[in-house]
């Protein structure tokens, strides 16, 4: 049922299809390097500035790069995992809500 709905993605509602980007964009950097199922520091650096870049101009900063990094690894194992990074779209999708409230 799942994977059919996955697969049939042009029939999709944007909910459903928004969730299976949040997971696909994941995956496209994760398994560039090391661990296929987590972002490394670098693999973290190309989504935010590829996919997020408005919201996080300054990840190609080093030092801004590292607090960010150690803001989303909660566990502090040097890795981000598929949890982490859901986390920090959360709180986007919040961030994005409230503005989006105080400007209606
Ligand atoms: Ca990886
Ligand atoms: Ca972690």
């Amino acid at each position: 049922m799942f994977l059919h709905a996955v697969n049939s993605r042009n029939t999709m509602s944007s909910l459903l299809e928004s969730i299976v980007t949040v997971i696909t964009v994941f995956h496209k950097y994760s398994e560039k390097e090391g661990d296929k199922k987590t972002l490394s520091k670098n693999e973290l650096k190309e989504l935010l500035i590829n996919e997020m870049g408005p919201i996080f101009e300054n990840a190609s900063n080093p030092a801004k790069l590292d607090k960010i990094f150690m803001a989303l690894d909660a566990d502090k194992n040097g890795t981000v995992d598929l949890n982490d990074y859901i986390i920090m779209v959360t709180s986007i999708i919040m961030l994005c809500e409230e503005t989006f409230q105080k400007y209606k």
